[in-house]
């Protein structure tokens, strides 16, 4: 995968809140370009893989439980950029520390229930992507 493409999940919160059309409207507008797009759900095992480098954090059992109780939607994303420019469009860990008119302070309810995951670098990005999509899936 490029250096110019990251990966975000609209995670649990999100999805029943019915809120993925308005966060990804917000995404297209914000530049970036869909590159592959699926809706799923974690089973616990792949919620605990796919956030292991958190296994050591109080929070990682929260977290696993939290990220498998709904739907999540899985999207690579590009925008030259990629990575930083997302995580300034979703805004901080917890929305009530992330800014104005960013995606987590518009739709977060907590810091974990916090609306959308952002890659934090271009190498997680790819290794996140990959987690959900097949080299063919990705446009
Ligand atoms: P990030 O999503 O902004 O990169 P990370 O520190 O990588 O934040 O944490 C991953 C996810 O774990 C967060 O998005 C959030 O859902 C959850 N999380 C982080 N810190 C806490 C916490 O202190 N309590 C509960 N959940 C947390
Ligand atoms: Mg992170």
């Amino acid at each position: 995968m490029a250096t110019n493409r990251t990966f975000t999940m609209l995670k649990p919160d999100a999805t029943a809140a019915g809120n993925t059309g308005k966060i990804i409207d917000r995404i297209i507008e914000a530049g970036f370009s869909i590159k592959a797009m699926k809706w799923t759900q974690l089973s616990k095992a792949e919620a605990e893989s796919f956030y292991s480098v958190h296994s050591e954090r109080p929070f990682y059992g929260e977290l696993v439980e939290y990220m498998t109780s709904g739907p999540i939607v899985a999207i690579i994303l590009e925008k030259d950029d990629a990575v930083a420019s997302f995580r300034e469009l979703i805004g901080a860990t917890n929305p009530a520390d992330a800014a104005p008119g960013t995606i987590r302070a518009d739709f977060a309810e907590s810091i974990s229930a916090n609306a959308v995951h952002g890659s934090d670098s271009d190498e997680n990005a790819a290794i996140e992507g990959r987690f959900y999509f097949s080299e063919r899936e990705e446009a």
